[in-house]
């Protein structure tokens, strides 16, 4: 068996524009009936068995978009947490996960899989597209209510979504006795990141603007948008000063050299 990458260039800068892709019904339903019985909490042996890794972590499609954005010999896991909810709740607040990541690399895909259908009344996850550049105090976002493009992950047996690290989530409200279980784990990168995804042609293309999260005001997206090219560049192995970042602001106001400006 074989991992390949499965994601394009068009899909990869979707990928880094929303920081997430969602893979509906993707595991059959004889595996996800096996994993809904499953005890909340850590799991490590009943992951790391060959069924699960097979149906699961070396999934093709779901191994191909980890080869895509972690490139070669990235980590597949090897343990996985069991995020089970059976009785009513409220929700939990707005946060990512761990404190262990800041920069604009993509060298972590946090993943959910959910073995049964969650609906609206499940305590669905929410996540919020394009927060993963937003890197803020984990306590600081935690008093938001509904945000404008949040996307509650109701979602049919055998999703599978795939998230870069640190965009922005919670177990939303779930108003029912209904068993809701969701599986996270994480792949990991081990090597530097080079174009080597599906591509029609040799020549690096420019990151294409994919338009404006429904949050972001007309200026900030701005700031995505630098954020997004910022880490295009960083996929392709061209590791560059953020132009974008340090330059930015010349769209409005100019200045000179300071060595030019002393000879005028
Ligand atoms: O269960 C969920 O939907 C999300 C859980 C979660 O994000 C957490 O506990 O960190
Ligand atoms: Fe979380």
């Amino acid at each position: 068996m074989e991992i390949t990458p499965t994601l394009d260039d068009d899909q990869m800068m979707r990928f880094v524009f929303d920081g997430l892709i969602k893979f509906e019904s993707l595991i059959p339903e004889s595996f996800n009936e096996t994993c809904r019985e499953l005890p909340g909490g850590r799991l490590t042996e009943f992951v790391n068995t060959e069924a699960f890794r097979n149906a699961v972590f070396l999934h093709p499609e779901v191994a191909g978009v980890a080869r895509s954005l972690l490139g070669e010999n990235f980590l597949v896991p090897s343990n996985a947490h069991h995020h089970l909810y059976e009785e009513p709740h409220t929700g939990q607040t707005w946060h990512s996960d761990g404190l262990t990541e800041e920069g604009h690399g993509v060298n972590h895909l946090q993943c959910f899989y959910y073995p049964q259908a969650v609906g609206p009344e499940d305590g669905p996850t929410m996540v919020l597209p394009g927060s993963h550049y937003r890197i803020v105090d984990r306590e600081a976002i935690a008093h938001y209510g509904n945000i404008r493009g949040q996307m509650p992950l109701t979602v049919p047996a055998g999703t599978v979504v795939m998230t870069k690290y640190g965009l922005w989530h919670k177990a939303g409200a779930k108003l029912n006795n209904r068993r809701r279980g969701m599986i996270k784990f994480s792949y990991f990168r081990a090597t530097p990141p080079k174009r080597d995804w599906i591509v029609s042609s040799e020549e690096i293309p420019a990151f294409v603007a994919q338009g404006r999260h429904s949050y972001a005001t007309e200026v900030e997206s701005y700031r995505d948008l630098s954020r997004c090219k910022r880490t295009w560049n960083w996929l392709c192995g061209l590791d560059e000063e953020p132009g974008d970042v340090a330059h930015g602001a010349k769209m409005f106001v100019s200045a000179v050299p300071v060595k030019q400006a002393l000879k005028a």
